[in-house]
């Protein structure tokens, strides 16, 4: 048996680690030959709940389980994690724009970032989910001078999961038929899921959909699938973003399935023209625990335009934040 990792996660009494937490406990994110410590945070208000969570998972049973440790504070929750799931953060209610929470998280982060710096294990892999996603990245990633921003990563994989069963319902195919979808930019409505480049069972899936379906409903169904749940459920998604952030832990650590790519938040290298000092979403390829950006990528005018809307929304919000930007 391997030895066990050590798996921070904020948020963690919330409706997302409540999906989350069980699953990394069965080995879906780690691999089902990989123990696993939880160190779950939380606010001190919800210490209570927290415990009950806790209560749950050791009546799991699961063998993979080895310890589970609780904190009321991100300094002592992440220390010397390997792996920092930044899930916290205040959620988006029903009517609210993720502009309107930039303010209110941004502070979170930076102290996030910060203790990350201060107390986390020297190779910890984060990834961001607390809205807004990208923002947050930037604002964690600034504040840990010490750690790599190609440490930091945000969540768009749900993104891109929606994207993919979207098609797979439309066509009568099945999600594992589907392959390349690409979501570019900013986890908000502003996204960009790009189907020029996808396959159903090998051929185009461009050419079995209709031009004005992929432009009038599956794109804006995409970008606001978050607002739609909420309406529909009177809560924002839960269990899908929870998979989807299993889905990208596990790609980053063990690798994206030959021949398969992955939308990851990650920090702009100036790839695809995309300004860098931003976090904005790609198409990535996983092995040996890093990411690629996958290159060579031809875009056409519709999706040029596209990814340049979402990046003028990331400078938009990057400017709100600056002052918890450091050099
Ligand atoms: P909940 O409100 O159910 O849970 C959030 C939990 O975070 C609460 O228990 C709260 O006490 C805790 N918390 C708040 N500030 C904290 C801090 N500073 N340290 C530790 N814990 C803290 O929200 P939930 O539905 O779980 O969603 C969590 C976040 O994910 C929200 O910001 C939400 O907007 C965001 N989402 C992001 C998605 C993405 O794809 N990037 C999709 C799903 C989700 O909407």
């Amino acid at each position: 048996m391997r030895r066990p990792v050590r798996v921070a996660v904020t948020g963690a009494a919330g409706a997302i680690s409540y999906s989350l937490l069980f699953k990394i406990a069965a080995g879906e994110m780690m691999g089902k030959d990989q123990p696993v410590i939880l160190q779950l945070i939380e606010i001190p208000q919800a210490m209570d709940a927290l415990r009950g969570v806790a209560m749950e998972l050791m009546d799991c049973a699961y063998p993979l389980l080895h310890t589970i440790t609780l904190h009321d504070n991100v300094e002592d929750g992440f220390k010397n994690a390997h792996y920092a799931l930044l899930v916290g953060a205040r959620p988006r209610g029903p009517g609210m724009e993720r502009s309107d929470l930039i303010e209110v998280n941004g502070e979170i982060f930076a102290r996030q970032g910060k203790a990350l710096n201060d107390y986390a294990n020297r190779d910890v892999k984060v990834l961001i989910t607390g809205n807004p996603a990208n923002t947050n990245a930037l604002i964690a990633s600034r504040n840990a001078p010490d750690l790599s921003p190609s440490q930091f990563t945000c969540l768009t994989r749900l993104d891109h999961n929606r994207a993919k069963g979207i098609l797979a319902n439309q066509t009568g195919a099945t999600p594992r038929d589907v392959n390349g979808i690409i979501v570019w930019g900013n986890h908000s409505p502003t996204q960009y899921p790009d189907l020029h480049h996808a396959t159903i069972l090998g051929e185009p899936a461009i050419n079995q959909v209709d031009m004005n379906w992929y432009k009038e409903e599956f794109i804006p169904k995409v970008q606001q699938r978050g607002s739609e749940i909420i309406q529909a459920r009177g809560l924002s998604s839960a269990a899908s973003a929870a998979q989807a952030i299993v889905d990208h832990m596990h790609d980053w650590v063990l690798g994206t399935e030959p021949g398969e790519v992955a939308s990851m938040g990650i920090l702009s290298d100036g790839s695809y023209g995309v300004e860098k000092g931003i976090f904005y979403s790609f198409p990535v390829r996983c092995n040996y625990g890093r990411y690629q950006i996958v290159q060579g990528i031809e875009l056409n005018d519709f999706s040029k335009e596209c990814l340049k809307v979402t990046e003028q929304e990331l400078l938009e919000e990057k400017a709100v934040v600056n002052h918890l930007l450091p050099e």
